[in-house]
């Protein structure tokens, strides 16, 4: 801590931080100030979006009772306001007499706007604002072409050697010790709408489908040390899979920043150093590195391309003559196409808030190329139902698959029957998810060709529409949209 250290009342807004260590701002606001009091705005423009995943919210409600325990332990405490933040918040920090706000900064469009009128309105109540980055480690800006212009990427690739590049960061210090609100300060902070974190039945969520990570930063780091000296070293091959569990199941809390990112690379590091001489197990590490730096490049994008958000990055996909099958659309959300990998995969997020990447890929392209449905529907029934749901993340992994994004391969289409076979080879993951089909031989379960009475006495369905048929017919809307913008 430095020697200028005051013992002024500051506010740290916590949003998609909910962690003491390793954060950048809270660090700095205690680099300020021994008092340091954490706030948490419920957001009813957040809470009540259409889009809303009863998981992910659920999730956040745990962070955030794991985060107040934490703020108590070190002697301060975590406040929570219900509201809009762009009133609630400057009501609190002038009740309680705050001198500063602190906060991380965040990329998404909503956030960034969220933000400037927060600190406009505190500015003008001569509360000062001090708003740095922390959820990348490389921050927007840091990573540009060498060109003359130097721009921000595009691709990935090139953004990857760059970003690798750069000197790394590592983690900021915990705080150990704070000084809490007078109960003066208390009452007045109760005056101007404090409240008790809301079960989540308060706040209209229901969610009994369990996480991937239990909430908080207790069960992040618990998750990463387990990966990183174990799973991280045949991710390579083993993430491939979706019946076997070779991925982090970090992606909830580094959305929700229950866990640091320099921390997060910080154990990279080691496991590295751990694994020097073993070809195999260093590119499992390298690999999920690689994964990392995606989050960071979509992250980025965002940034530089709030557009993205709301519609394709190539324009030739704007008015592109998506059918829109309401009833497809619906079988796809039910898991009832008849393509088992398909299915067993929306049974999985419907169930558990989760669903594996290599299955995220197969969806998102089944319903694009196979049902010819725009992939913004997906994108917006993924937030439905991601306890990770992210607005970069997921933006970028809908444009990929739909191909209308900056990824430069001009048209990706999964068979989805190769897929499985490949992925699932004996439909292991596809007996979980789809146990009215359970009973069926593996052949049978990847080749198809129940016939309808078979299918209905398994209570399944024959498949929707013609793998082959429909990714002929893809490629040629896909050729005249294609002449129509050349
Ligand atoms: P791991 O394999 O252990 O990866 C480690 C971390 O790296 C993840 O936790 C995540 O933070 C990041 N990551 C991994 N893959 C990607 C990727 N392709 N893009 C960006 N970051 C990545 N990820 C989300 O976090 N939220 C989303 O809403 C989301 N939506 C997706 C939608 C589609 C259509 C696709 C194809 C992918 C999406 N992903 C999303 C990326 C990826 O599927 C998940 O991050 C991953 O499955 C989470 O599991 P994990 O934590 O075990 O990942
Ligand atoms: N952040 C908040 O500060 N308040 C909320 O009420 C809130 C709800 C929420 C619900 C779902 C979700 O995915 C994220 C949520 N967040 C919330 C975090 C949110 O990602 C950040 O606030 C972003 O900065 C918003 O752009």
């Amino acid at each position: 801590m430095s020697d200028t250290i005051t013992s002024d009342l500051v506010l740290f807004w916590h949003r998609r931080d909910l962690r003491l260590s390793d954060n950048q701002g809270l660090h700095a606001a205690f680099e300020r100030s021994e008092k340091v009091i954490g706030v948490f705005c419920l957001d009813p423009h957040l809470l009540n979006a259409d889009d809303v995943a009863p998981a992910r919210v659920s999730y956040m409600l745990g962070c955030l009772r794991e985060l107040a325990t934490s703020y108590r332990t070190l002697g301060s405490r975590l406040l929570v306001v219900q509201g809009d933040p762009i009133a609630t918040l400057p009501t609190l920090a002038i009740a309680v007499g705050a001198s500063a706000v602190y906060w991380n900064r965040d990329v998404e469009p909503y956030a960034r706007q969220r933000d400037r009128e927060v600190a406009a309105e505190l500015r003008d109540r001569q509360i000062s604002v001090e708003a740095g980055w922390d959820q990348l480690m490389h921050i927007p800006g840091a990573i540009r072409t060498s060109t003359i212009d130097s721009k921000p990427y595009t691709v990935f690739t090139p953004f990857r050697k760059n970003w690798s590049r750069q000197p790394q960061t590592d983690p900021v210090p915990s705080p150990t010790r704070a000084i809490d609100l007078t109960p003066a300060e208390l009452q007045s902070a109760q005056q101007a709408g404090t409240i008790e974190i809301p079960s989540d039945g308060a706040l209209g969520i229901e969610w009994n489908g369990g996480f991937p990570i239990a909430p908080g930063e207790a069960a992040a780091k618990a998750k990463l040390k387990q990966f990183v000296a174990d799973a991280i070293f045949r991710y390579h091959t083993d993430r491939e899979l979706p019946s076997v569990v070779g991925t982090s199941g970090l992606s909830a809390a580094l959305k929700f920043g229950a866990i640091g990112i320099r921390e997060v690379w910080q154990a990279t590091h080691q496991a590295a150093k751990g694994c020097r001489n073993d070809v195999a197990a260093s590119d499992g590490v390298r690999t999920w590195q690689d994964e990392l730096i995606w989050r960071e490049f979509y992250q980025t994008v965002l940034y530089f391309f709030p557009a993205l958000a709301d519609g394709p990055y190539r324009e030739m996909w704007q008015d592109f003559p998506w059918e829109n099958d309401r009833r497809k659309f619906q079988a796809w959300c039910d898991g009832r196409t008849g393509y088992p990998i398909v299915d067993a995969a929306m049974r999985q997020l419907k169930e558990t808030g989760w669903m594996h990447n290599r299955c995220r890929m197969i969806v998102a392209s089944f319903l694009t190329k196979d049902l010819c449905i725009d992939w913004r529907w997906g994108e917006r029934y993924f937030m439905q139902h991601l306890v990770d749901g992210d607005l970069a993340a997921n933006n970028g992994g809908w444009q990929w698959s739909a191909s209308s994004g900056m990824d430069p391969k001009p048209l990706r289409i999964f068979n989805p029957t190769t897929q499985g076979k490949k992925f699932d080879p004996d439909a292991t993951y596809i007996r979980k998810w789809l146990p009215e089909i359970r009973t069926l031989e593996t052949k049978r379960i990847h080749g198809g060709g129940l016939t309808p009475l078979e299918a209905q006495s398994y209570g399944y369905v024959t498949p929707i529409v013609d793998h082959t048929v429909q990714q002929k017919r893809f490629k040629e809307i896909y050729k005249q949209q294609k002449e129509k913008y050349s």
